[in-house]
Order: C-alpha cells, then sequence, then structure tokens
C-alpha cells in the first residue's frame, strides 16, 4: 500500500519524542502501525497535541504509507490528520505492552486491558480457531449441534459438588455436564449430537487446572462404542492443531511458538498397565481400584511424552452410567484423554439397558427415582451410545503451553474470584 492513503484507529501502544519528530506507535489485534509526526508537516499545534497523547487513548489516523526500512516491519504512516476518540486516564492499571510483568490477580482485577497484551490475546484468538476447527470437524461427520438446560434439578455425575439456586419456589442447580441430557437426545433418536457449553463444578479446587466454571465440548454418538468414540476423538485434537498450525501463524509468532502437530493414532494404555508402569516408581504404591493420583499422573505423562488415552478404567471407579465389559464386570469401557500434564476428556461407551442403568445407580449408593426423567428415557427403545466430554480450556492451555488454566479463560470462575 505504498503512496495510498489509509485511516487507521487503534489505541495508543506508545509515543517516543525526538524533539522535531516523534513516533506514534497504534496497535490493534493484528499488530503495530509507526505514525511518524513531524513538526513542520503537522504544523506546532496538532505536533504538540499528537505527541502528549496517552498511552492507549483510542486514536484515528487518517495519512499516507511510505515504505520505510528503518520502520518495524517496512512502513511508516505519514499523518495529515489526528484525532483522539477517546483519552486513556493514567496511571493504566498495568502495562499492555508487555514489557512490565505483573501479577496474575493485577492482570485478572483488569482483565480488560490485560488482554490488549498481544500474547494474552493470541491465546483467545487461537481458542476461537480451536472451536471453529471442532464445529467444521462435528458438521463435516453428520454430527447436530444441540443446547441443553444449564439450569437443572438433579446432579448429573451424582456427586456433591454442585452450585445450588433458587428457581421460584424450587431448589434448583447450575448443571455440572450436559451427560443426561445427550443420552436422552439418543433416546430421542437425534444419533449423533454435540454441545459446546458451560458446565459449573462447585468444588474447592485451588489448582493450576480447575476452575468452577469451564467450557466442555461434549459428543453422543448412537450405534458406537467407545472405540469409535475414542478415534473421533483424536481425529478432532489432532485436526484443531493442524488447523491452528496452519490458520493461526500470526498468533503463534506472538506466543513464540511453533506448534507441533500430534500423531495419529495415540497410545491406548489400559488402566492396569498404567499402575504396572507406575508402580515401577519407586514410592509410588497403588492397588487396583484407586484412582489415579497427580503423582501417579505426571509420572506416566513424563515417561509418555505425548498424548495418550487410559482405558478400561475398574467400574467401581466411573459413573454409573459407564458400560461394564460383559464377560469381566469389574472392568468398563471408560476412557480418559490425557495430556502429558493432565487430564483433557473423558468419556465411555454408556449403559443403554434399563434394568443395568438402574443396577448401576443403586451400586453407586444413588436414588433411582432422582433420575425418573432420565431414566424414562430407557424405557422404549434406547440405541447403544458412548461419548465423551473434553475440556476446551484444557485443550488450549496445553497445546498452547500456557502455565494456568486461567490464561485460557477470558473472565475465570475460581474459588476466590466471581469479579470482572
Ligand atoms: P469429566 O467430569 O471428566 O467428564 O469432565 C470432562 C472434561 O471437562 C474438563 N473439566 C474441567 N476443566 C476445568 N475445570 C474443571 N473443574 C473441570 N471439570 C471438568 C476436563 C475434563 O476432562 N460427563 C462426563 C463426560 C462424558 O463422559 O461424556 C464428564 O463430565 O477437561
Amino acid at each position: 500500500m505504498d503512496g495510498k492513503e489509509v485511516t487507521l484507529a487503534g489505541f495508543a501502544h506508545e509515543t517516543r519524542d525526538l524533539g522535531g519528530i516523534a513516533f506514534l506507535v497504534l496497535r490493534d489485534r493484528k499488530g503495530l502501525a509507526q505514525v511518524t509526526l513531524v513538526k513542520k508537516l503537522l504544523g506546532k499545534e496538532v505536533f504538540k497535541m499528537a505527541r502528549t497523547i496517552s498511552r492507549e487513548s483510542v486514536v484515528l489516523v487518517r495519512g499516507n504509507v511510505k515504505a520505510e526500512p528503518k520502520a518495524p516491519r517496512g512502513y511508516e504512516i505519514l499523518p495529515s490528520e489526528i484525532r483522539v476518540i477517546n483519552a486513556a486516564q493514567v496511571p493504566l492499571p498495568l502495562d499492555p505492552t508487555e514489557k512490565v510483568e505483573c501479577e496474575l490477580d493485577t492482570r485478572l482485577d483488569a482483565r480488560f486491558m490485560d488482554i490488549r497484551r498481544p500474547s494474552v490475546l493470541a491465546a483467545f484468538e487461537i481458542e476461537s480457531s480451536v472451536l471453529k476447527s471442532l464445529r467444521d470437524y462435528f458438521y463435516q461427520k453428520g454430527v447436530t449441534e444441540v443446547f441443553t438446560p444449564k439450569i437443572v434439578a438433579a446432579a448429573t455425575e451424582g456427586g456433591t459438588d454442585l452450585f445450588p439456586i433458587s428457581y421460584f419456589e424450587k431448589e434448583a442447580f447450575l448443571n455440572q455436564s450436559p451427560q443426561l441430557y445427550k443420552q436422552m437426545l439418543m433416546g430421542a433418536g437425534m444419533d449423533r449430537v454435540f454441545e459446546i457449553g458451560p458446565i459449573f463444578r462447585a468444588e474447592e479446587h485451588d489448582t493450576r487446572r480447575h476452575l468452577n466454571e469451564a467450557i466442555s465440548i461434549d459428543l453422543e454418538v448412537s450405534f458406537a462404542d467407545d472405540k469409535a468414540v475414542m478415534e473421533l476423538l483424536e481425529e478432532a485434537v489432532v485436526g484443531a492443531y493442524r488447523y491452528v498450525s496452519e490458520n493461526c501463524r500470526y498468533q503463534l509468532e506472538v506466543l513464540g511458538l511453533n506448534l507441533a502437530v500430534p500423531k495419529l493414532p495415540f497410545r491406548r494404555i489400559t488402566y492396569t498397565e498404567a499402575l504396572d508402569l507406575a508402580s515401577e516408581k519407586v514410592g509410588v504404591k497403588m492397588q487396583w481400584g484407586d484412582d489415579l493420583d497427580t503423582e501417579t499422573e505426571r509420572f506416566l505423562g513424563e515417561s509418555i511424552g505425548e498424548h495418550y488415552f487410559l482405558t478400561d478404567w475398574p467400574s467401581s471407579i466411573k459413573p454409573y452410567y459407564t458400560l461394564p465389559y460383559e464377560d469381566r464386570p469389574d472392568v468398563c469401557r471408560g476412557f480418559d484423554l490425557m495430556h502429558p500434564r493432565m487430564e483433557l476428556a473423558s468419556g465411555a461407551q454408556r449403559v443403554h439397558g434399563y434394568d443395568q442403568l438402574v443396577g448401576r445407580i443403586k451400586e453407586k449408593g444413588l436414588d433411582p427415582d432422582g433420575f425418573e426423567f432420565y431414566l424414562k428415557a430407557f424405557r422404549y427403545g434406547m440405541p447403544p451410545h458412548a461419548g465423551w466430554g473434553l475440556g476446551l480450556s484444557r485443550l488450549v492451555m496445553t497445546m498452547l503451553n500456557l502455565e494456568n488454566i486461567r490464561d485460557a479463560v477470558l473472565f475465570p470462575r475460581d474459588r476466590r474470584r466471581l469479579v470482572p
């Protein structure tokens, strides 16, 4: 665009004053542009105003593009008009140019300004691309996108980690997972559904990978078993990596990342094999039927070094809706998708027989009466089905090597944070 007239609007990233000449750097989500202010060309008044624009003010500049080898990326703008649309107060709550580091809490308190930082913004733009890639994948596979209620009357996973809310004269809860609804939709003959939406967990975690509100990507497929939906899951994840590596070059550059696309298929390791591997490590003594603790997970992640599936879990530690193997009912068709750093997804082939499901609910010490609305869908012809739930922020966090899940959520909700 050398020689062309352009109009730019953005934030005043910084000003540099060299006497008779000054630079105003404008920023928007696509990058920086150098506006060169020459006193002789602008006149004394405008020159004085322009070089004292406060950082982060919203500014409009009209002018001509000029190739200038010394300017960042080889171009500058010679302005004919400069207008402050909305001035920023001083001091700023944090430094959007990323030259000055700051604490996570300070950043989250002024999140709107934190997101102006190029590396913070890059992660959210990549997240949007991940979502696009996943949606495209589902549509290409003939999966129907659905929304299920987030205000519900009962727990999904049978635990106590629910947020109660008041719903007129009744007690209601924020839903932990679309699990029961996506299964009911298999009974409704919808065949293949996916949902991307919030899940709420009232767990008092204080970790780098748990939040109280998260976005989950849920899939459910009729006439599929656990093996079939694991293939869909690994393909969806690798597809997202590939899409990001091809379509988010600028954002990856901002993050200083060279994204490696994982290879298919992912390794499959049974729970029992995982226990054997872990017991090779001194100090990890686990019994069959124990849930894998963080230390074991870390050890497995380090020794495997890439995405892997953990399969064939003990029926006793997977939820009631997980289908046990017919010939060895103490083992079930549940699986977890693991990144070396953490769990990304869990899923299963589901129990589809009514009597077996009621039995499993009772085995878990739960009352089938509370599940009547769900169980009803299993009495009039329920296809066999399988599915999974994948945590969006964990996928993005591990893909971009972010330290904290809060870096992958615009406005995180945790034990201490309810604003902004
Ligand atoms: P699960 O409870 O394992 O399974 O959740 C699925 C995935 O959702 C993400 N996730 C979370 N992310 C951040 N903070 C949290 N507190 C949190 N809780 C869950 C994780 C996790 O792997 N109904 C089943 C899924 C299914 O079987 O289809 C379920 O909800 O990435």
